[in-house]
């Protein structure tokens, strides 16, 4: 049981002395030798726009008359496409319908704090006018312009911060940069004069020439050496000391954290700020093919869990090869941003939050203030705050300011928004009493009006599972990240989580995992209020052997019921999921849901 404490008025003069301190710091070391990038606009920005657009947006995932599904900027790499033949089709990129105006204008109203866009990605060609190479938009296309220029003006005037992609490791025109195996011998690399001749020049231009750039967006690091690592941290820092370097530098030296492409972590390590990365559809390019775009609400769902474990969530589109961001891309941004604009207050500069799970939506926080984010509105409205001992001094929905009741049940407390509160994803924002403490117990609260209770990794709070972290892809790069309870190897590692059951009822409880040939036909028990029920693992399938992932193999899960258990009063139970007998781990368990069962 984690037991925190928690004084909101103690702690927002804290924060206030935190950044006079740091104000002071920054302005005392900026002539000193070490410089210290500034990060906490990004620790408050929450919001991003990644964009991939290059003259693979053009061919967007076909090559040959032949689609290639998945991350269509790896197009290149997938056909083995020679360079020569590879440049030769960049005649055929010609964005005329581009127009940074109405790229920045979509970011905007989207409620975006910063951009990143591709500057060059693997391919090598470059989206700005270099001196360095001619496998430039601006010297091997009909295009001939730079939009870079167009995009980061557009960005400046708008006020919102402007960084570039660039694939330091990987160029496959460059026989001395790494990823082109099919053409060149890795053995033959002289990766230092690649860094010396290509990277750093173009990171020059880059850095000079479009006034102050906020982020150089590093990627695939592979085995770049610390050396070179530390060198281009240096370069970017020398060019521009406010220049933040994203943490696919490699060895650790980006300053803030990152995770996989397509991942929000169980729970977020350390104090340093970070940022998750999702693109809106599969594919980071334009594919003519993939469809598969987010709906508002699911934009809304991972911008929500990602602030309320304290990160950032930048979010990809992929303009086509005419300069057309698609349409289920702007309108779905331009929808987020409505919602911002009136919810903006719970989002921008907020922190995680300090309460337990919540079964209705997700929670921000800064001083003296909590915002309930309402992603599934109970029936009745009533939304349990777990862990919080003293009742709040006010709450109102923040979009009408409409004044709402708080009560204390038993040792809870509620906050009781209207059955009639309209707006998809309404937040209240609720002001904290001076003396607030908040005890995180952890419990997950079970009560019929909500959807159901969802325990997972993250929520657990006993026994010794571990995390266990899976990822497949369907077709290609297309990553999809499982955090799942694993270590359960034998009857004495359990995984153990709290219930705050609220009132009697019956509920159906079902495990959801994926099973290997060799997990399966092992018997678990799930114990709770005192029974047991035993049940055995059944097969859905494996990731190839060997390997850590394999295209068109997804990770299946299954929705396996192992109990009916009726609640006769309302209180505190306990929740187990354990092996019967010592073995391999029981299952890649992903989540244990309570449900309704009427
Ligand atoms: O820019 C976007 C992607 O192109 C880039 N990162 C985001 C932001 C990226 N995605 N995946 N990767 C980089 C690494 C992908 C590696 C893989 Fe493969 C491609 C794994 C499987 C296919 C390379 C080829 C490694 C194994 C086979």
């Amino acid at each position: 049981m984690i037991r925190r404490l928690f004084h909101a008025v103690l702690v927002a003069v804290f924060v206030a002395a935190i950044s006079f301190l740091s104000a002071c710091e920054a302005s005392e070391q900026a002539s000193a030798e070490e410089v210290v990038t500034d990060v906490e606009w990004f620790r408050d920005a929450k919001f991003g726009m990644f964009i991939h657009w290059g003259m693979s947006s053009q061919l967007g995932g076909i090559w040959d008359g032949k689609r290639y599904y998945g991350i269509t900027e790896w197009l290149m790499r997938r056909a083995k496409i020679p360079s020569a033949e590879y440049k030769a089709k960049s005649v055929e990129f010609n964005p005329v319908e581009y127009d940074a105006a109405e790229w920045v204008a979509v970011a905007k109203a989207a409620g975006v704090r910063y951009i990143v866009i591709t500057a060059k990605h693997h391919d090598g060609f470059a989206m700005f006018d270099s001196a360095v190479s001619d496998f430039d938009i601006v010297d091997a296309t009909p295009y001939g312009e730079d939009p870079l220029k167009a995009l980061t003006e557009e960005a400046r005037k708008a006020g919102i911060r402007i960084g570039f992609y660039y694939s330091q490791y990987q160029d496959w025109t460059e026989k001395d940069a790494a990823g082109n195996e099919w053409e060149f011998d890795p053995d033959d690399r002289n990766f230092d004069r690649y860094l010396a001749e290509k990277a750093m020049p173009q990171l020059e231009e880059l850095l000079t020439n479009y006034g102050p750039i906020d982020i150089i967006w590093f990627d695939t690091p592979g085995d770049l050496s610390k050396e070179n690592a530390e060198q281009l941290r240096a370069w970017v820092k020398e060019l521009q000391p406010n220049c933040l370097v994203s943490d696919r530098i490699g060895h650790d030296l980006g300053d803030y954290k990152g995770y996989n492409d397509g991942e929000i972590p169980a729970v977020a390590e350390g104090e340093r700020p970070w940022e998750a990365i999702f693109t809106h559809n599969d594919s980071w390019g334009f594919s003519y093919f993939d469809y598969n775009f987010k709906s508002t609400s699911e934009v809304l769902e991972l911008l929500i869990s990602t602030v309320s474990k304290g990160g950032n969530l930048m979010l990809n589109i992929g303009p086509d090869g005419l300069g057309r961001i698609p349409a289920p891309s702007a309108a779905t941004f331009r929808s987020v941003g409505e919602w911002l604009k009136v919810n903006g207050e719970a989002v921008y500069g907020t922190s995680a939050s300090p309460l337990g799970k919540v079964p209705w939506g997700g929670i921000t926080a800064r001083p003296g203030k909590l915002y309930l984010h309402v992603l599934h509105p109970p029936a009745d409205g009533m939304l349990i705050l777990p862990g919080l001992a003293t009742k709040p001094d006010a709450a109102r929905v923040l979009a009408t300011g409409e004044k709402l009741k708080v009560r204390r049940d038993g040792g809870d407390i509620f906050v009781e928004l209207p059955a009639s509160e309209g707006s998809s994803v309404p937040v209240v924002a609720v002001d904290l009493a001076a003396d607030t403490a908040i005890e995180v117990d952890d419990a997950t609260a079970v009560s019929a009006r909500y959807d159901g209770a969802r325990l997972q990794f993250e929520d657990l709070d006993g026994g010794d599972a571990e995390l266990a972290k899976y990822r497949t892809m369907h077709y290609f790069g297309d990553w999809k990240h499982y955090h799942t309870v694993g270590g359960l190897t034998s009857p004495a590692n359990s995984a153990t989580w709290n219930l705050r059951v609220l009132e009697p009822g019956t509920y159906k409880i079902v495990l959801n995992y994926s099973a290997s040939k060799e997990q399966a036909g092992q018997e678990g028990v799930l114990t709770i209020a005192g029974r047991d029920f035993y049940f055995k693992v059944l097969e859905t399938g494996e990731l190839s052997e060997g390997e850590a992932f394999s295209p068109r193999k997804p990770l299946m899960f299954l929705d396996h019921p192992v109990a009916v258990v009726h609640f006769d009063q309302a209180g505190d139970y306990e929740l187990t999921v354990r092996p019967e007998v010592a073995n391999t781990s029981l299952a890649k368990l992903l989540f244990v849901d309570i449900r309704l069962h009427d």
